[in-house]
């Protein structure tokens, strides 16, 4: 069993799939700090879990024609300018069994907990390029990544940037040591992962062994075969993955974890909590919640760090109190944020339903009934 050597997990995860491994927070915990715990942050595994040894562990960094190729141990990264950021992780799949409603999708099936925030701390990729002697003269090149994580033929996790991304420091893409303070944990990556800031989740490449500038994205299957996004019309048969470009930058997304979806609640004061974040360093300006279905509308109060303009790269908690109108017996609760571009959330799942159901962001909508 290729899964025999996992690590131990939180109970309170939420399992989609034992092996791999693939669990979210439940909801009322995903919100309940800014800063996600590493033991519930969520985990999203494609093969089975490396068990690597910090000491004789090596990152390899090829180096481009005539420049040096690296082979680094922890040690040789940690002598970089130690660089932190809070970065907000998101997996293209949030939020797929909203989709699967409407018709059946292929993927596991997330609620609305494969999202987590985490403080990331590591070299920054840029750093460890330049030292490799790579420059930013091929504008249409990517950096492609590879894990250690392989499947019985041998395939490792693999994905890629473009080189502009990589190389721009204040895009602050990371190869990330640390998780919280902590080492990261093994299910997020030990020893080190790439982070980047404000891209989907499948790009922040775990049990990182090595780098590469190529003239093209990453051969692997996830980043051509996969985390694209198609029309509601495009089918298993018709697909042409050719066809879309690889999921990058995430749409704006938001959602509600209080009250949660058939809860049945006291008249009087009510709290709605959520979360709300969008991609590429676009900030959450505001959120809108509505008790009637989206009739009429509320401004949610936003928790959380404001951030530097571009560089949004962390979630905003949000809430509100309000009362429930008298005579209610049943509540319909929405939510929709806006980013400082003012892209907005479609309001229905059906016309952004695509085949693999990922970048699922329309309006999050909860019911709940009232005691009487
Ligand atoms: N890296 C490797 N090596 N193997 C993987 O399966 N999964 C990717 C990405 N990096 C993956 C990986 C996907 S799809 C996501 S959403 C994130 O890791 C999840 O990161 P997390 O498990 O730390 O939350
Ligand atoms: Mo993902």
């Amino acid at each position: 069993d290729p899964y025999a050597d996992d690590p131990m997990r939180h109970p309170a995860l939420k399992v989609n799939s034992q092996c791999p491994f693939n669990a979210e927070p439940p909801p009322e915990l995903l919100t309940e700090n800014y800063i996600t715990p590493n033991p519930i942050f969520f985990t999203r595994n494609h093969l089975p879990v490396p068990n690597l040894d910090p000491d004789t562990y090596r990152l390899h960094i090829v180096g481009p024609p005539g420049g040096q190729s690296l082979s680094l141990s922890l040690g040789d990264l940690y002598k970089f300018p130690k660089h932190e950021v809070t970065v907000t992780l998101q997996c293209a799949g949030n939020r797929r069994s909203e989709m699967t409603r409407v018709k059946e999708v292929k993927g596991l099936e997330w609620r609305t907990g494969a999202i987590s925030t985490a403080r990331w701390a590591g070299a920054r990729l840029c750093d460890v390029l330049a030292q490799a002697g790579h420059q930013l003269s091929e504008t249409e090149a990517h950096v492609c990544f590879e894990g250690l994580d392989s499947d019985p033929t041998g395939t490792a996790y693999g994905a890629s940037i473009p080189l502009a991304r990589a190389m721009d420091p204040e895009a602050e893409v990371l190869l990330a040591y640390e998780m919280n303070g902590q080492p990261l944990p093994r299910d997020h990556g030990f020893p080190v992962r790439v982070v980047v800031p404000g891209v989907v989740g499948a790009r922040h490449v775990k049990w990182l062994g090595r780098v590469s500038v190529e003239p093209e994205e990453s051969c692997s299957h996830w980043q051509r075969r996969d985390y694209k996004g198609f029309s509601p019309s495009v089918d298993w048969d018709t697909v042409d993955f050719d066809s879309a470009p690889s999921i990058q930058e995430l749409p704006i997304q938001s959602a509600i974890t209080e009250p949660q979806d058939g809860e049945t609640i006291e008249p009087g004061e009510i709290t709605v909590k959520g979360y709300a974040w969008s991609g590429g360093g676009r900030a959450v300006i505001r959120v809108d919640v509505s008790l009637d279905g989206g009739l009429t509308w509320h401004a949610a109060d936003l928790d959380g760090e404001e951030q530097p303009p571009r560089k949004a790269w962390a979630w905003r908690l949000w809430q509100l109190q309000t009362s429930v109108p008298a005579g209610q017996k049943e509540l319909n609760i929405v939510c929709k944020a806006v980013d400082d571009s003012y892209n907005v959330q479609p309001d229905t799942v059906a016309p952004i339903w695509n085949l693999r159901g990922v970048l699922s962001n329309a309006w999050h909508r909860v019911h709940v009934h009232i005691t009487p």
